[in-house]
């Protein structure tokens, strides 16, 4: 087997024989030919004379060992191997060559657009040279640009600029310097013309840091909502955190070729240009808010995976988890927290869940790794962030700083790993976590079966709790977890119980942590209304068998936000159970008239927050009611799902109506409650566009609509629920943003998630468009990733032409860029759980992949585990 396709096992970490203290850098860049001098002061660490350094891809012009040049190497397909080297401290001078133009694969040093810029997380500084790319190498960086001057007024890298000046032959020249040691995937270079926007920014303690946006030119009046974002977030970072900026400058450039959403690299983040160019005519609510968002993802990196960095890419959860952690919680004190924390759980309930149900489960801390890139998965992030809200929950807010404090303390400057992380919060709060510990190395989604038993005699509610974990591929055997299960019990006059354990006042968080457990409640005077994992706290399955009653009582009274939307979602997955065996049998879909009642009382609640409502109507989707059976019903559960929210426009139609009028805006400004407002009469609009009135609604707010928010919403509501007026609408967005890919993205998604019969012709078409390219993820993740993740119809028709098309695209990606294809591929792997046909025709389509001669391994992995072999 070639080499790059084997595993790495995290049990066989060792540390290295060598470090790098200091690397100075220089890049002369050329489209085809660029060339790279790498001068690295090197430290032996134990008493080897051998090292192996990673590359790929490169080319290598010469190699030196203090001044001489060097014979004693061997070059392999992974990296060189070097021998007979001096003990102790030596220069090793690298010149390797380079292609960006060539680099469809976005990583290293590639050329998006008009201007050069790089990628290396996890693994991509060894295609810059040949290198100890591994994150426990911390190196200073100095890093020189030598370019021409007109194509390329910005030259950029990490730290501060020190020096500039022209060449003999007239290219420009510019030095940069990161005082911070740093491992490789934080290297950063940027060449380019860019418009720029600059903000100063004073940190709490007095440093002046001056804020750079860079975007595209043309775009400058696209950048102010990042910049604001950018503020924002270090703001909050020093006030929740006590965490500053470290560096006089902090630098954001936008790309349009970029395979994730963006990359931390210190003091120069790069970022695609999605989650940066925003406008009230381009962008939506939507978009405003992801911005905000990872702009502060990326800040919070500074500290949270920069200053303190990862031992080793299985650690990656560390800087993973707590980052998003950290930026949940900054949406969180910005806007409302409640609607944010639905939105984080849909994602684990949905796609996380299923990613722990698939060939690709795998524990937060993964074992075993064939390709880094296949781990910035959900789980390693979401669930991730679930893990640190756990800790958080257990430990409070204010033993959780102490240990943030601490975790500082002990690991600033180094490479660390998620015991460290551990046993830091331990050690600052005293509490044991032990057992808790077991979420990082189990992977799977435990369910907790709850049962309630009141005894009128002894005035004492008993919760018998038990929890399972079903084994996954990657691991049979479970244990128990320690579990935080937050709850509040009700009378029925919707005041919280106080809750008593023997004798004595207890926490609302009870600590589940043995298979099976009761608590008993006492001084419970009346029959109570349990409120189970309230704020989600836990990332687990919970069963417990509520009435329609008081699950309506839950909406209405609960004191706590999320818990009124978990009782929604729960009273309307109940349902959509009950009709997918009904339309399994042949018979009519229902929903009884009090659940009609509870969401009509909700839609004209004028006391609840509109963005709350806008959650409490939306439907679980198919992806998340898919999790909910072994063998997922296609046809059976998109019915349910359509005919359901037909007869919910249908019954609240006169208050759906009104609703929608009430909430006109006459101008667009983004604050929450406007961006509430809209996402409220926008879930009125997607329930409207299924009654008669539908088409007429939709095609006067398309015309009206004051901001893209508007046009999208009209654009869906017409494309979902297959309105008349869907062609000209698509026409007209399509004849005005034609130019602009990134405006054109939610067009795309639109022909990728257009449930009609004929969708995937258009997809076909659409590839034609103009503004589509094979090369530009985002284009490739609206139109083929909506088809594949949102078209559940067409994707799974039982032709097996959409699993047909999806094999054909996922070879040409491999080529083109094995990170993207490898994101793509994710839907056939879960084939098991579909019915045999289907099964069939997509393990075909995953057969055809592995026979292919150049699979990349990022596929190889992904396939091979999904065919198990
Ligand atoms: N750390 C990067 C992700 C890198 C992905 C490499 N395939 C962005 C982030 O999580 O902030
Ligand atoms: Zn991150």
């Amino acid at each position: 087997m070639a080499s790059e396709l084997q595993a790495k096992y995290r049990k066989d970490y060792q540390s290295p024989s060598h470090t790098i203290t200091d690397i100075d850098l220089t890049f002369y860049l050329h489209e085809e030919k660029t060339r790279v001098v790498a001068i690295s002061q090197v430290r032996q660490l134990d008493s080897t004379n051998q090292l192996v350094l990673d590359g790929e891809n490169l080319e290598l012009a010469s190699l030196h060992i203090n001044d001489q040049a060097w014979t004693a190497f061997k070059v392999t397909d992974t990296g060189l191997e070097l021998s007979a080297l001096p003990d102790g401290e030596f220069e090793l001078r690298v010149e390797t060559m380079i292609n960006p133009s060539t680099n469809t694969a976005l990583e290293g040093l590639y050329i998006s657009g008009q201007a050069y810029c790089t990628q290396c997380e996890a693994e991509g500084f060894r295609r810059i040279t040949y290198y100890m790319d591994r994150p426990d190498v911390l190196a200073r960086y100095t890093t020189t640009i030598v370019a021409d001057r007109e194509k390329y007024p910005y030259l950029l890298s990490n730290g501060n600029k020190i020096e500039e000046g022209v060449t003999e032959d007239g290219e420009s020249w510019v030095r940069w310097q990161d005082p911070h040691p740093k491992p490789a995937y934080l290297f950063a270079l940027v060449a380019g013309d860019f418009d720029m926007i600059q903000e100063q920014y004073k940190t709490k303690s007095g440093r002046m840091v001056t804020l750079e946006v860079f975007v595209d030119k043309g775009n400058r009046d696209r950048a102010t909502h990042a910049m604001l974002s950018l503020i924002n977030a270090m703001q909050w970072d020093e006030e929740r955190f006590g965490l500053e900026y470290d560096l006089d400058v902090y630098m954001v450039v936008a790309v349009d070729f970029f395979n994730m959403g963006a990359m931390e690299n210190k003091g120069l983040n790069i970022f695609n240009s999605k989650f940066v160019l925003a406008n009230d005519q381009t962008a939506t609510d939507y978009d405003y808010q992801a911005i905000e968002s990872i702009i502060g993802h990326e800040y919070f990196h500074n500290w949270t995976g920069n200053r303190v960095t990862c031992r080793d890419w299985f650690q990656l959860s560390l800087k993973e988890g707590l980052t998003v952690f950290r930026d949940q919680e900054f949406s969180s004190d910005l806007g409302s927290r409640s609607v944010k924390r639905i939105q984080s759980v849909r994602l684990i309930r949905g796609p996380q869940f299923a990613e722990d149900a698939s060939p690709m489960s795998h524990p937060i801390r993964p074992e075993k790794v064939i390709e880094m890139n296949n781990f910035y998965t959900l789980t390693v992030y979401e669930k991730g962030s679930e893990v640190i809200r756990m800790i958080h929950t257990l430990l409070g807010e204010t033993n959780f700083q102490k240990g943030m404090q601490l975790y500082f303390e002990r690991h600033d400057g180094t490479a660390a790993t998620c015991e460290d992380f551990v046993s830091a919060m331990e050690d600052a709060s005293g509490i044991d976590l032990k057992q808790f510990r077991l979420w990082y190395s189990q992977s799977g989604t435990p369910v907790l079966t709850v049962s309630g038993e009141y005894s009128e005699a002894d005035k004492q509610f008993a919760l018998h709790v038990s929890q399972h974990t079903s084994s996954t591929v990657d691991q049979e055997e479970k244990q128990a977890l320690h579990i935080p299960l937050k709850m509040s019990l009700y009378d029925s006059e919707g005041n919280r119980i106080e809750l008593r354990c023997n004798g004595e006042k207890v926490s609302d968080i009870l600590n589940v942590t043995e298979s099976e457990q009761t608590f008993i409640f006492e001084n419970v005077f009346e029959k109570p209304v349990p409120s189970l994992l309230e704020e989600f706290s836990a990332p687990v399955k919970l069963f417990y068998d509520y009435s329609d009653e008081e699950l309506i009582f839950l909406m209405v009274h609960a004191k706590n936000d999320f818990a009124r939307w978990d009782a929604g979602q729960m009273l309307l997955g109940k349902y959509i159970r009950q009709n997918v065996e009904k339309v399994r049998d042949n018979q009519e879909t229902t929903i009884s008239e009090g659940v009609i009642q509870a969401f009509k009382d909700l839609l004209l609640d004028k006391s609840a927050d509109p963005a709350f409502i806008a959650e409490m109507f939306a439907l679980p989707n198919f992806n998340e009611v898919s999790e909910w059976f072994d063998e997922v019903d296609v046809d059976s559960i998109t019915t349910v799902l359509k005919s359901m929210k037909v007869e919910l426009a249908t019954a609240l139609k006169p208050e759906l109506l009104s609703v929608y009028h009430q909430l006109k805006q006459s101008d667009y400004t983004i604050d929450h409650e406007s961006i509430g407002q809209r996402a409220l009469r926008n879930m009125c609009l997607s329930y409207l566009a299924f009654t008669d009135q539908g088409n007429e609604l939709v095609q006067n707010q398309y015309q009206q609509a004051l901001s893209m928010t508007d046009v999208i919403a009209a654009m869906t509501a017409a494309n979902l629920a297959g309105l008349s007026c869907r062609e000209s609408l698509m026409q007209d967005y399509s004849k005005q943003w034609k130019h602009d890919g990134l405006v054109m993205d939610k067009w795309f998604v639109l022909q990728g998630q257009n449930p009609s019969e004929n969708a995937l012709s258009m997809i076909y078409d659409s590839m034609e468009h103009e503004a589509f390219t094979m090369k530009n993820p985002n284009r490739i993740r609206s139109l083929i990733g909506a088809f594949l993740n949102y078209n559940p119809k067409r994707f799974h028709d039982k032709s097996g032409s959409g699993y047909q098309f999806a094999g054909k695209i996922l070879q040409q990606l491999n080529t083109i860029n094995p990170q993207v294809a490898s994101r793509m591929v994710d839907p056939l792997l879960k084939f098991k759980r579909y019915d045999k046909d289907r099964q069939a025709l997509m393990k075909k389509e995953l057969e055809a992949l592995l026979n292919m001669d150049n699979l990349a391994k990022d596929l190889y992995e992904k396939v091979t585990k999904a065919l198990d072999i």
